[in-house]
């Protein structure tokens, strides 16, 4: 946690922490303050309730501390999502098609595969597009995720920093073979990812159970 193959885990997960911290404080808090309550005003003390009509300060702080609670959650995942959505002038593009079930992966120069092989420290820029019902793309090792919807296109960015395979998923129900709709992406060094890509005759489409060569 806080640290991953992209900068956007470290905000993400900071973002994560900083809520369930938070929360688990409130929880403590309101739990210690409520069986201390029950000690303090049981019955056998004596103590007579009285009840408390109106009054400025107890309304003005139990309003603006949720209030600044709530804000400073908002404002730090929204810095995070904001930085997610800035896509460099020298981002690789890639076209991403998803379809039932199953992805394909459109680089520049025309190749296409049915893994994301992307270039370590390479910006990248998706372009995602249904070819029929809605689909999500998701990879869980960069914290990234977007709707996939026919007839628009999606945007997605982020930057590889380390070499690796990490599982890519579909995390919008698609039908029946939603559980399935797994590929990887395969960051590579430079070297080896431009070998690859300069490589002609592997370019290929896994359409549902079957991978065939279409060129
Ligand atoms: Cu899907």
């Amino acid at each position: 946690m806080l640290s991953g193959p992209t900068k956007h885990v470290e905000t993400a997960d900071a973002v994560m922490l900083y809520i369930v911290a938070v929360s688990v404080l409130l929880l403590i808090g309101i739990t210690v303050t409520m069986i201390y309550f029950v000690f303090k005003y049981h019955r056998k003390k004596g103590h007579k309730p009285v009840n408390i009509h109106g009054s400025v300060l107890l309304e003005t702080i139990w309003i603006v501390i949720p209030t600044l609670l709530v804000l400073s959650m908002f404002y730090y995942g929204y810095t995070g999502f904001r930085d997610s959505r800035i896509f460099p002038d020298d981002s690789m593009e890639i076209t991403v098609t998803a379809r039932m079930w199953s992805w394909d992966f459109k680089y520049p120069n025309g190749k296409v595969s049915d893994t994301l092989y992307v270039p370590v420290y390479q910006p990248i820029k998706l372009l995602m597009e249904s070819v029929d019902v809605n689909h999500s793309f998701y990879i869980p090792s960069f914290r990234i995720k977007e709707d996939v919807i026919a007839g628009k296109i999606n945007y997605l960015g982020f930057t590889p920093e380390e070499v690796g395979d990490y599982d890519v998923a579909c995390a919008e129900y698609c039908g029946l073979n939603h559980a399935f709709m797994y590929t990887k992406i395969k960051v590579m060094p430079g070297v080896e990812f431009y070998a690859w890509y300069e490589k002609s005759g592997e370019v290929k489409v896994n359409d549902e159970k079957t991978e065939g060569n279409i060129q």
